[in-house]
């Protein structure tokens, strides 16, 4: 693989001002630790802004600075103070961060925000297209850029582009709230790879991507034209060792060496043996619960008196975003709460919560993991939380319980951890009550599980699956090009076929040997068609097969006459030259019932739409609607037969303006594979246009020359452009 480049908000070091001495932080957070071994290794650059507003910096200091950023490989992006209000505090975190963490309430519309918005993401994907060259790959992270993807790939298609979301992608309803909610999927499907923390982001994205577009989605794989984008799941991990390490130093100091902070913790439970800690951090944030988790604490208290005088909860806050009118009443509120339950519970020996209201040295911070009992995780929304994997690795003495909301990404690989629901502050308060009564020998099973399944996958684990997964997706957008039947292929084909005995010859009909026709039954074939498959049909070696999603009629009248087999629906019938009918397959079609309400609710809705019924299948076509009104519709019925599908083993179909809904377990490629048993045929050929032809290519024997009609990803050998591209290569076939 050639350079990777990152791209951030932020770069990886701070800068330092002094006397004119420039001075270069590297900073010690998650991503950039993660981030730092990738671009290292693969000799690439960080673009990022640098955390100084460019107003604040002369023109010859801000040349020193890009000096000192060049020799750390870093370039940076200079903001003015008025860019950041917009674009960083303005779009990123007062409309795109509500957003995406479900606080409607909170979203700020102001077209201003959006215009910078877009403004400063050119800006980012200018100074990375300076840097980059055809044939590079860059990783975009975070909500702050997500329109640098496609801002990147319209200027330099060669250059593989990567994006990472590192908060949670919301529900479609949500999504769909946002007045630019379509430029922001452009803007991230300019990636090839797009990866988020869990499974339930991406198929939040997809459905957003359906409905908003109608692109088609299969699998993990989203097809553009001949573009093929891949979505897939990565949970950020941890430097784990980072934190295991200090927290064995940590526990080996001697006692004159221990911070301030470790000696208060140490004498609060020299004061009484049966004292225990609770521990919560986060950012200042509306998004984490803190609110909730204090008003847990509080009914915990009250429910379980008990325990007062004997558990405190410590929480640390750090500072974030304090010029927003949210964050600055959300401080408000905490501040009474905290003052509520001291003032409730509290007295000259007791203080229920120690609460902090700043940033914390790393030392200290593996102190406060290493000392508390229970940690308390209860965001209402988090894309992952990294607070949580920390608190266990840094648990060497393999004990502790977590109390987590089933809301941030990080329950779905802790399920070891007391889950609750954020907004249940009973829940939350019993759950207080079992962490801190709970067997060390309970704990100890639970943690083992944990620490070894985050140790495993920690931070380097992360950047390096999505790093491998950049230079899967570079293989296939590569190997996708290099598909199109040249004049080297064609001699290829055709001597295979001049030297074969017998051959098997698929075709697929609509679309691949005729255009398609606002009606299904105009569809018939002209005399220059008819001519061709004449001449194809002289040569007693030829097997054809025209293997259609069609109805048994109109195929066996247009092809009356002919020398030719016939699949039909997908591969239900099938009918030999001067043969009877015949079922390939026992299939059922007792879900015909449930399916067919929903689809008659779409054609009540979109006028010019109808539905076919055939054997084993109920097609909804679209092809005579309002084009965009259909789209939408289109994708609304797929979201919602999705649904559907998997209590019936059916499969949906999305052809050429057409939704068909079949009985699964049927398909192409299952049919032309019984149609060449038992024979002994030395070339076989296929082709076709949509994906119910894929199953037909994947089928088929590796040796059989597979075409797709259409540039789109495909598991056939070659491509071509179009039906008269079609017809062409079989007219240069039997020249
Ligand atoms: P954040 O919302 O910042 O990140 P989180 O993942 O919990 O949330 O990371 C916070 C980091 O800050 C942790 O590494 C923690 O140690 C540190 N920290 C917290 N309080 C601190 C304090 N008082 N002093 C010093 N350090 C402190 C966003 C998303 C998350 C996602 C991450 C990574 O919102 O959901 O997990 O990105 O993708």
């Amino acid at each position: 693989m050639n350079r990777i480049h990152i791209v951030s908000n932020r770069l990886p070091v701070s800068i330092n001002v002094n006397d004119d001495q420039i001075e270069l932080i590297p900073s010690v957070g998650g991503l950039a630790t993660g981030m730092r071994s990738v671009y290292k290794a693969y000799k690439g650059k960080w673009i990022g802004w640098p955390g100084l507003p460019s107003d604040d910096i002369d023109q010859k200091l801000s040349g020193r600075i890009d000096q000192a950023l060049e020799k750390e490989d870093c370039v940076s992006v200079h903001l003015s103070k008025k860019e950041i209000d917009l674009y960083y505090d303005g779009f990123s975190n007062r409309t795109i961060w509500p957003l995406f963490h479900y606080f409607a309430q909170y979203i700020d519309y102001d077209p201003e925000l959006w215009e910078t918005f877009v403004h400063v993401n050119q800006k980012f994907a200018n100074k990375a297209l300076e840097t980059l060259e055809e044939g590079d790959t860059i990783w975009i992270h975070d909500y702050q850029l997500l329109l640098v993807p496609e801002m990147i790939k319209s200027k330099k298609p060669g250059v593989t582009v990567g994006f990472f979301l590192h908060i949670p992608f919301p529900s479609f309803e949500v999504f769909r709230i946002l007045p630019w909610r379509k430029e922001l999927i452009q803007g991230m499907l300019g990636a090839d790879l797009i990866g988020f923390h869990t499974y339930d982001y991406q198929r939040h994205f997809f459905s957003s991507v359906r409905r908003l577009m109608g692109y088609d989605i299969s699998f993990n794989r989203i097809q553009i034209e001949d573009r093929i984008i891949i979505v897939d799941a990565f949970p950020m991990g941890i430097d784990y060792d980072k934190f295991k390490n200090a927290a064995i130093g940590v526990i080996q100091k001697p006692l004159q060496e221990k911070s301030k902070l470790h000696r208060e913790l140490e004498k609060y439970f020299l004061l009484s043996p049966d004292r225990k800690l609770i521990l919560s951090i986060d950012r200042l944030d509306y998004s984490k619960g803190i609110p909730n988790r204090l008003q847990a604490f509080l009914k915990f208290l009250e429910t379980y008196p008990e325990f007062v005088g004997k558990v405190t909860l410590i929480m640390l806050a750090v500072p974030s975003r304090g010029t927003v009118e949210h964050y600055i009443n959300l401080k408000k509120e905490v501040d009474e709460l905290v003052g509520k339950v001291n003032g409730q519970f509290g007295n000259i020996n007791y203080t229920p919560v120690w609460y902090f209201y700043r940033s914390m040295p790393f030392e200290n911070l593996i102190e406060l993991y290493s000392s508390c009992d229970v940690c308390l995780v209860t965001p209402v929304r988090d894309g992952m939380n990294l607070v949580a994997k920390e608190y266990v690795a840094s648990r060497t003495n393999r004990t502790g319980v977590i109390i987590l909301s089933e809301m941030a990404g990080v329950a779905k690989e802790m399920g070891e951890a007391l889950i609750i629901n954020p907004n249940n502050i009973k829940e939350i308060a019993d759950s207080i009550k079992q962490a801190l009564t709970m067997p060390l020998d309970e704990q100890r099973e639970r943690m083992i599980f944990l620490q070894d399944r985050i140790k495993r996958y920690d931070v380097f684990k992360w950047s390096s699956e999505f790093v491998k997964s950049l230079s899967k997706v570079e293989k296939i957008q590569n190997s996708m090009h290099a598909k199109r039947v040249n004049s080297i292929i064609m001699e290829k084909i055709r001597s295979d076929y001049q030297n074969s005995k017998l051959r098997a010859i698929f075709l697929d009909y609509d679309g691949t040997l005729t255009g398609f026709k606002k009606n299904p039954n105009d569809a018939k074939p002209n005399e220059e068609l008819h001519q061709l498959l004449y001449q194809l049909e002289e040569d007693p070696r030829n097997v054809i097969t025209i293997i259609s999603g069609r109805d048994r009629a109109s195929l066996e009248t247009w092809f009356e006459g002919h020398k030719i087999n016939l699949i039909v629906e997908h591969g239900v019938w099938s009918k030999k030259v001067d043969r009877e009918w015949k079922m390939l397959s026992n299939a059922t079609d007792t879900w015909k019932s449930s399916i067919q309400p929903i689809l008659e609710t779409f054609v009540d809705r979109t006028p010019g739409t109808f539905i076919e019924e055939k054997n084993y299948s109920l097609v909804w076509h679209f092809r005579k609607a309002e084009p965009e009104q259909a789209d939408l519709r289109a994708n609304e019925l797929k979201d919602e037969l999705t649904t559907m599908i998997a209590n019936h083993n059916l499969e949906i179909l999305e052809g050429n303006k057409v939704i068909e809904v079949k009985t699964g377990g049927i398909n192409k490629g299952i049919a032309a594979l019984q149609f060449l048993k038992n024979k002994d045929f030395d070339f076989v050929f296929a082709v076709g246009d949509d994906w119910t032809d894929e199953y037909m290519f994947k089928e088929l024997p590796e040796s059989a020359h597979t075409i797709k009609v259409g540039l789109k990803h495909t598991a056939a050998k070659y491509k071509v452009e179009s039906v008269s591209a079609v017809r062409t290569f079989l007219a240069d076939l039997i020249k």
